[in-house]
């Protein structure tokens, strides 16, 4: 990325999510120095905006995907903002809240972009549908709405969103999949590059390749980057965590990685949990890794 401006936009929501903590995520990212890291890399960043749930929307209880209305109000909003953050030439970043406000950030971004790349770390594919989800669980749909699969569509939450194409799309550290997810992944088109993957090539290899991908003939490549992508051992602050994940240098090898690419233009960090968190490890890892992203070297 070029030295420019970021606009950090909190989305203090967890309700996405199968339990309570994730909503606390940007308060807890933001105390551990986030802005104070961003600007010694030389950014002029911006910190003002924070998408809340409106008062009074309520899902009605006893449907099968839980919180649909309050996802989508949220998301909604997000997408706003984060369109306006991209048209005034700021470079977003989203700080979660769980994995369900993406939705938000792709659909702001597919109204601005006409061909976006999209490359989702995290431990699961996120590609179930209202259909196939076996927990109900908003936060695990994300990427089929992104790819219009699911009955929800971009174009809902943000009016001339289109959906992404498969062929833009890479997962990288994929380790739990329920079985629809594992046909929809064979079936889709996107490239998804699991720990096995990730074991056998090794991490480098396989973030050039997502690069590759992901960056081929698009003209914005957004990166989600759900922290329970890295190992518990490393995050043990989130909500689903899944044991054989990426390791703490492998983590931040994939972000310097991507930081060197230079053509990353927005991102999301989700699925921080405080309140499952040992001595804040996870918010200061979140940290830590969002500066790799934006150039913070060892040397
Ligand atoms: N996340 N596949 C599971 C579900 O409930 O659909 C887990 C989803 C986790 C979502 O971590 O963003
Ligand atoms: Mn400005
Ligand atoms: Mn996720
Ligand atoms: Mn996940």
């Amino acid at each position: 990325m070029d030295k420019q401006s970021i606009s950090i936009i909190r989305v203090p929501f967890g309700l996405g999510a199968g339990r309570p903590g994730s909503e606390n995520g940007p308060d807890s990212v933001m105390k551990f120095g986030l802005v104070k890291k961003l600007q010694s890399l030389g950014y002029d960043v911006e910190a003002d905006q924070c998408i809340r749930l409106p008062d009074g929307i309520q899902s009605p209880t006893g449907s099968k995907m839980k919180h649909v209305q309050e996802v989508l109000a949220v998301s909604g909003l997000l997408g706003e903002a984060v369109g306006k953050t991209v048209a005034a030439g700021h470079i977003p970043l989203v700080l979660g809240g769980d994995h369900s406000i993406a939705m938000g950030s792709l659909a702001g971004l597919m109204r601005h972009y006409s061909n976006m790349g999209v490359i989702w770390v995290d431990a699961h594919s996120d590609l179930n549908t209202e259909t196939t989800s076996p927990s109900g669980n908003m936060h695990g749909i994300s990427l089929a709405v992104g790819l219009g699969l699911s009955h929800i569509k971009l174009r809902e939450i943000a009016e001339g969103a289109v959906p992404l194409k498969p062929e833009n799309c890479v997962i990288i550290g994929a380790r739990d999949l329920d079985r629809d997810e594992k046909a929809m992944i064979r079936s889709c088109g996107l490239t998804c590059f699991t720990m096995h993957e990730i074991d056998r090539l090794g991490i480098e290899k396989v973030v050039q390749e997502a690069l590759r991908i992901a960056g081929n003939g698009t003209d914005g490549v957004h990166l989600s980057f759900d922290i329970d992508s890295v190992d518990p051992i490393e995050a043990p602050g989130t909500g689903t965590p899944v044991r054989g994940g990426l390791s703490y240098r492998e983590a931040h090898l994939t972000l310097e990685l991507m930081s060197e690419w230079g053509r990353i233009t927005s991102a999301d960090f989700v699925e921080v949990n405080p309140l499952l968190d040992r001595n804040n490890q996870t918010s200061k890892l979140a940290v830590e890794l969002i500066g790799s992203l934006f150039g913070s070297r060892i040397l």
